[in-house]
């Protein structure tokens, strides 16, 4: 008997800012897997292990076709001991028994739940749970003393954890075009973080505002928040990052308007273009883009600016595609950025 047989090997930088990474996957039941053990590892405050899972996931992203048996494996970048164990429990037994019990632990779940409050984090949903919190009810009856972000992050708890669409993501852009037209004419609105990437949903809606003038930029953001605020948008607001918006339009019976979570970065002209490639993602994709400057370049990337080190100088850039040549990297469009 002759079995004529066709196997997919594949080859694939480690660095994933030299990956094309479409949205669609061919390995998703690989990706969740490993992707959900790696949001637990960052409940957990386990970076390192959590990195490394998003790294393996990430890699099985980017390959083109379903993997179907370990042997495709052999030789592949970034699937350390631990992730090719869980790799080969779902191609084995179609689920991670690692996976089914962290979805199962009583404690995933409550830092799920915790978490998913704005303004909580992982070290505060950990303190609450060895205090015998699990659950918003517990939370609200606990008598725990929260923030004004949490707060108001536990009022909106449904409307936030919704995720946002395309539809909505568009509405809001037009809202905050017309604040920045308003308060400072000629200012340009540039869409980034997942959905310039091409995603349908998101969990917020990030924006980068900038002014072809240089330095017209400066105080800027507490002026098109005031505009927001007086045209009723404004819900909460936090300056460092993450702030969110609502459209709030309330009738007397009933509520007609959700609270959506808004990134509004400001930036002047001369940072643009590097503000635009850090703001855009995804968050590993960015993590890779500053690995290979630093290691493979001897040179600092952060959204501001690329400085080199051998050369000792601030490289300057206008567009993504100049950022991409100075790191010696083939330019990858957004929607191959989705690592
Ligand atoms: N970013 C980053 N590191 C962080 C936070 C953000 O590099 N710690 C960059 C990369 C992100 C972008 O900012 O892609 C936007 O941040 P989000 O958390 O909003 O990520 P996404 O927009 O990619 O995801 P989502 O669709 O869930 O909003
Ligand atoms: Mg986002």
């Amino acid at each position: 008997h002759r079995h004529k047989l066709q196997v997919a090997l594949f080859s694939v930088s480690s660095y994933a800012c030299q990956r094309r990474t479409t949205l669609d996957n061919h390995n998703s039941n690989l990706t969740d897997a490993l992707s959900l053990l790696a949001e637990n590892a960052e409940l957990n405050n386990e970076d390192g292990r959590g990195v490394a899972f998003r790294r393996a996931a990430a890699l099985m992203k980017a390959l083109p076709t379903q993997v179907i048996s370990m042997s495709q494996l052999r030789g592949l970048p970034c699937l350390g001991e631990h992730s090719l164990r869980v790799i080969k429990d779902v191609l084995e037994n179609g689920v991670s028994s690692e996976v089914e019990s962290t979805k199962q632990s009583k404690r995933y779940k409550a830092l799920k739940i915790l978490t998913g409050i704005f303004g909580v984090g992982a070290k505060t949903a950990d303190r609450w749970i060895r205090e015998g919190i699990y659950n918003l009810e517990q939370l609200r009856h606990s008598g725990q003393t929260l923030n004004r972000a949490q707060k108001s992050g536990l009022e909106h708890y449904d409307d936030l954890n919704e995720p946002v669409t395309k539809a909505e993501a568009d509405a809001i852009g037009e809202i905050v075009q017309k604040a920045v037209d308003s308060v400072l004419t000629g200012s340009q609105v540039a869409l980034t973080g997942g959905f310039r990437r091409g995603k349908l949903t998101g969990h917020d809606v990030d924006f980068l505002i900038t002014h072809p003038e240089e330095g017209k930029e400066v105080g800027l953001m507490p002026k098109v928040v005031a505009w927001l605020e007086s045209q009723g948008f404004l819900l909460y607001q936090k300056t460092t990052r993450n702030s969110y918006l609502e459209s709030k339009d309330e009738t007397a019976s009933h509520k007609i308007w959700r609270a959506v979570r808004v990134d509004l970065v400001v930036s002047p002209i001369s940072q643009f273009a590097f503000a635009v490639l850090g703001w855009t993602g995804s968050k590993l994709f960015e993590r890779e883009l500053r690995r290979w400057a630093g290691h493979e370049k001897n040179m600092s990337l952060s959204s501001h600016a690329l400085f080199d080190n051998t050369q000792n100088k601030y490289l300057r850039a206008t567009s993504e595609e100049e950022i991409f040549a100075y790191l010696g990297l083939e330019y990858i469009p957004p929607s191959e950025r989705n690592a």
